[in-house]
């Protein structure tokens, strides 16, 4: 008889990529208090080793957003591949070789921040400058990305000569099309690294051009949101409707809703420039109507998912119009996590349309509205999306039972919660006019705004920036929970749990009902390099005959 095969070396290669991913969001989840808390007056700054707030904002930014998202993607992605192909992948040493890169470009990235060499936030605007190891470090992350990249591909193309006419599972699509965004995404950030920013620190050349960083960098850094979101989506769609004890509504729709982010995912960058000189409002124009098209694929999969939980509520018994939402499995931590967090996308997903429209984004451009959306969307849509996965994860790589169920329940609610207030108190400052990225303890206007709003409800911007702050240390109180139970399960001896597999959904209208068209990614690569070409060759033209290379740059300590 065939042996089965055990994923072992997939297994304990995620394991690592999930290891440090939970190192990176333990430091820069607990610097996320002291800047939650720094909002509402409580100054922890200079912090031994932290310094000051810019130079933990930067940590926070990096460990959080790049780190955290980049290398749990990585380790998750691999298991839904290899499970869902039913093979081992292509080559284990090719990941691992990308692992090595990575690791060791988060490591040179991670001592310019601490040295305090590095102190230009997540997005590394030029013309501010850091140490030439800190843009050297975050390439090299990229480029184990794409070495990892390879390999998922080669897996699959290793699959279909093996099954061939056969359509690739759903969890596999969801995940090739979430690497050929990224892959698609990193030619902007690589471009501005390369060419501009690296030679620039390393002094090769004397003067940069912040305009045209600015256009690579978002290039690259809206499609970047969409790899921090489609992993979710691979579990929402290819596991949640199982986890939920149903099916997936419809296999034919998830396969379209992915290929949807293929083609609109890039050129829709300058909706994050529409203030930005020397670029055409026609052309920002255009973005704008584009960002409304990739909104679309997460509308779809909003009635989708809400389908496929409603299936599974009356499976389990659910009647009436609203009661088959009491019957889904609330009491799984995994599905109750996962669940809270697409409940926080749908508002996160509002803010986002409103932030996508020229006019609104006058108004919240540059404040806190902006990172209270993004805590709704990577801050939570992904991130608890992520710690649901945990719960079943890792059981399955460790081959351990999880510590403690009751704590990971606490730890969805408490997450939600205290997202909900920390939202809430980001967006309400924003559109009361608080700047975002500023120590508000120290900033000369802040009690001017805090006494110019003081009779709006909720006492104004201070009761905003309060709300902030309490939502801020319920967030650490879940992300302590969410740690005593990952150390619980790695260091205490609960039992084995040799029966906890990848939860892969069937689906209630299957592939066999899927358009060829659907399974052939050289149509949908083809169109959207087309749609990147039409939506940034002008632009790109526009910004060079605009701007100039003549910024010195400026070493922030
Ligand atoms: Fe965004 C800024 C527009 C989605 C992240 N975004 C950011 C920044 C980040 C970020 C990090 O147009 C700041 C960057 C910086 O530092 O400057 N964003 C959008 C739009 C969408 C969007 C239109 N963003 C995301 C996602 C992110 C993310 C996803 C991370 C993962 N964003 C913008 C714009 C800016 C911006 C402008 C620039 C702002 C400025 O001026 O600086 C859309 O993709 C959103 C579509 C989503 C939906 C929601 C669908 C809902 C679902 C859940 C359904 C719920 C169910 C539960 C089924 C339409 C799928 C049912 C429950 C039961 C119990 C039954």
């Amino acid at each position: 008889m065939e042996a089965v095969y055990d994923y072992r070396r997939e297994r304990t290669l995620a394991f690592w990529f999930i290891a440090v991913s939970f190192v990176a969001i333990a430091v820069g989840g607990l610097i996320g208090l002291f800047q939650a808390l720094e909002h509402a007056g409580i100054n922890f700054y200079p912090l031994p080793l932290l310094g000051s707030y810019y130079k933990a904002l930067t940590l926070h930014g990096v460990l959080n957003a790049l780190t955290w998202t980049t290398f749990f993607i990585s380790g998750f992605l691999m298991i839904a591949v290899s499970r869902s192909l039913e093979r081992p992948m292509r080559s284990i040493a090719l990941s691992w070789v990308a692992f090595a890169v990575m690791l060791l470009g988060v490591g040179m990235a991670g001592w310019a921040m601490l040295s305090g060499n590095a102190n230009v936030l997540y997005t590394f605007y030029v013309p501010m400058r850091a140490h030439p190891i800190h843009y050297i470090g975050l390439t090299l992350v990229v480029i184990g990305t794409w070495i990892h990249s390879a390999n998922f591909f080669l897996t699959w193309a290793a699959w279909r000569a093996e099954n061939p006419g056969v359509k690739t599972p759903i969890a596999t699509v969801a995940t090739l099309a979430t690497w050929i965004v990224w892959d698609i995404a990193t030619i902007g950030v690589a471009a501005e690294m390369l060419t501009m920013v690296i030679p620039w620190s390393l002094g090769l050349i004397e003067n940069t051009n912040p305009l045209l960083a600015r256009t690579l960098f978002w290039y690259f850094g809206h499609p970047l949101v969409y790899f921090w979101l489609l992993p979710a989506y691979v579990s929402w769609y290819a596991m949640v409707p199982k986890q939920a004890g149903g099916k997936l509504f419809s296999d034919p729709i998830a396969r379209l809703v992915f290929m949807l982010f293929i083609l609109f995912s890039t050129p829709v960058g300058l909706h994050h420039q529409y203030t930005d000189p020397g670029i055409s409002q026609m052309w920002k124009g255009v973005h704008a109507v584009l960002t409304y098209a990739v909104a679309f694929p997460s509308l779809v999969t909003a009635f989708t998912l809400m389908a496929s939980l409603e299936y599974a509520g009356r499976q389990r018994g659910g009647k009436g119009l609203l009661g088959w939402i009491l019957r889904l499995p609330w009491g799984d931590p995994s599905f109750a996590a996962q669940v809270l967090a697409m409940i926080i996308f749908a508002a996160g997903g509002v803010s986002g349309v409103l932030n996508a429209s020229y006019v609104i984004n006058l108004v919240v451009h540059n404040t806190t509205w902006v990172p209270g959306h993004f805590h709704l969307t990577v801050g939570t849509a992904s991130t608890l999306s992520f710690m649901g996965i945990t719960y079943w994860l890792l059981p399955y790589l460790t081959k351990r039972r999880l510590f403690s169920k009751a704590a990971a329940l606490a730890q969805g609610w408490t997450w939600f919660i205290g997202m909900v207030l920390f939202g809430r108190g980001m967006h309400w400052g924003g559109l009361l006019g608080a700047p975002r990225r500023v120590p508000f303890s120290q900033a000369v206007y802040t009690q001017q705004l805090f006494e110019s709003t003081a009779n709006l409800p909720l006492g104004g911007l201070q009761g905003a920036m309060w709300l902030t702050a309490i939502g801020g240390v319920i967030l650490t109180i879940s992300g302590l929970l969410f740690f005593v139970n990952v150390l619980g399960t790695l260091l205490m001896k609960k039992g084995s749990a040799q029966d906890v597999d990848v939860p892969l959904a069937e689906a209630l209208s299957g592939p066999e009902k899927a358009p060829a068209v659907l399974d052939h990614w050289r149509v949908w690569v083809s169109a959207a390099a087309v749609l990147v070409l039409l939506g940034y060759v002008p632009v790109l033209t526009q910004v060079l005959q605009a701007s100039g290379w003549n910024a010195p740059g400026m070493f922030i300590r």
